[in-house]
């Protein structure tokens, strides 16, 4: 297969060297500790409390399970209000507690929850505001602290995007109440599949260690009803690997994102993501919007790509009201600048190992198309 016909995905992971990992996990050998919050396990959440700059952090076996525990240790209870333009994830780890989403609409610039618009949404029944930081992109952290405040919320944010970002030199983990990075194989930083939950006080690490194990407290007290969300010793070897390698990762990726915006921007009907102020940038999806000035729309586009071999993800594209198992259930979400922006985004490949050859091709498909 030609470089050009060879097939580029929207990600890839990275893979700390063979031998590093191999070397790695030797020592499972002679312990015969697998999991339950083993020696490597407790090693990966200090290395991570550090690298993320939070008080404090509680590992998950994916991002998701963090999600919904950090719901359910924090009682939330009514409504919380949230974003539709997302993963499933998101509004999952909402109704699986038992509590009802509230979609929000979006801020057409950084996807991420329009913060002007929350307060028409909150209610007597309202308990909590979960945003995402989408793409990597920040969500107006300020705003939403001062109407938390007002109105007595929890804030939990949705970081899974966001790992090792810092706005004005403050790691993302610590505003809001608590916050779930994602280290999914797809993900920036990843532990095959894993995630965090970074937040401030020591109740909630109680509560999120026994719940994440059961309920169970010691050999005789299971005290809540929990589940099993606990990172396994090769997950967190994994992770250990590859923060050591996360640097040259982010070295990588930024020259990815930079070589696009040399090639892309500038391109009537394009509309590329800006660098927000204060953001230092983990440069973890390159999402584009193909504006109605573009000669081919977004679905042209996607067909367009892939029958040259180029997959491109339509994230967030349906919007999650609009998945199957929520239709007509939370009522007609006033979302339309969400709707505008799924309806026109396409996420191009983006990953450390993505060469600037291949960028040049996916670019060149692109741009044999414009007016
Ligand atoms: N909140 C948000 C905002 C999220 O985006 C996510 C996860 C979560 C919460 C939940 O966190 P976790 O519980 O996952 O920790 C992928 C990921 O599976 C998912 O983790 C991620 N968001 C989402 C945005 O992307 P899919 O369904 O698009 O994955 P898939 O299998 O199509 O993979 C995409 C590409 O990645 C493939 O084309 C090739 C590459 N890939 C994939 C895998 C599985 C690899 O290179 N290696 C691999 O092992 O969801």
């Amino acid at each position: 297969m030609s470089e050009q016909e060879k097939e580029i995905l929207v990600t890839r992971s990275a893979l700390p060297p063979y031998a590093e990992f191999i070397e790695a996990i030797k020592p499972i050998w002679d312990s015969a500790w697998l999991t339950n919050m083993g020696e490597f396990h407790q090693q990966l959440e200090q290395e991570l409390k550090t690298f993320l700059d939070v008080e404090q952090l509680t590992l998950f076996t994916n991002g998701h399970l963090g999600l919904e525990m950090v719901l359910q240790a924090m009682e939330l209870t009514g409504e919380v209000i949230t974003t539709p333009f997302s993963f499933a994830s998101t509004t999952h780890a909402i109704t699986r507690g038992g509590l009802t989403p509230v979609f929000c609409d979006i801020d057409p610039v950084t996807c991420c929850m329009d913060a002007e618009k929350i307060e028409a949404l909150i209610t007597q029944r309202t308990s909590a505001i979960l945003p995402v930081h989408v793409y990597g992109h920040i969500c107006d952290v300020e705003k939403i602290e001062r109407i938390a405040k007002k109105h007595n919320l929890k804030v939990i944010y949705d970081a899974a995007h966001t790992f090792g970002e810092t706005l004005n030199g403050v790691g993302i983990g610590r505003f809001g109440d608590a916050a779930m990075f994602s280290f999914h194989a797809t993900k920036v930083f990843h532990t095959i599949e894993g995630g965090a939950v970074s937040y401030q006080g020591e109740w909630l690490k109680e509560r999120l260690d026994c719940l994440k194990n059961f309920g169970i407290i010691n050999k005789e007290q299971v005290v809540a009803v929990g589940g099993n969300a606990k990172m396994n010793e090769f997950q967190a070897i994994m992770g250990l690997c590859n923060l050591k390698h996360l640097s040259t990762e982010l070295e990588k990726r930024e020259q990815v994102v930079n070589r696009y915006g040399e090639r892309l921007a500038g391109v009537k009907g394009l509309r590329l993501p800006e660098q927000q102020a204060g953001v230092k940038s983990n440069y973890a999806y390159f999402p584009v919007l193909f504006e109605d000035d573009f000669a081919l729309n977004r679905n042209e586009m996607y067909d367009w790509l892939a029958g040259r071999n180029i997959h491109a993800r339509k994230y967030f594209y349906p919007l999650i009201p609009d998945f199957d198992c929520y239709l007509e259930q939370f009522g007609q979400a006033d979302i339309p600048v969400a709707r505008y922006v799924a309806e026109r985004v396409l996420t191009l490949p983006c990953y450390g190992s993505l060469t600037q050859a291949e960028v040049d091709r996916i670019c060149d498909v692109i741009l044999e198309v414009k007016r």
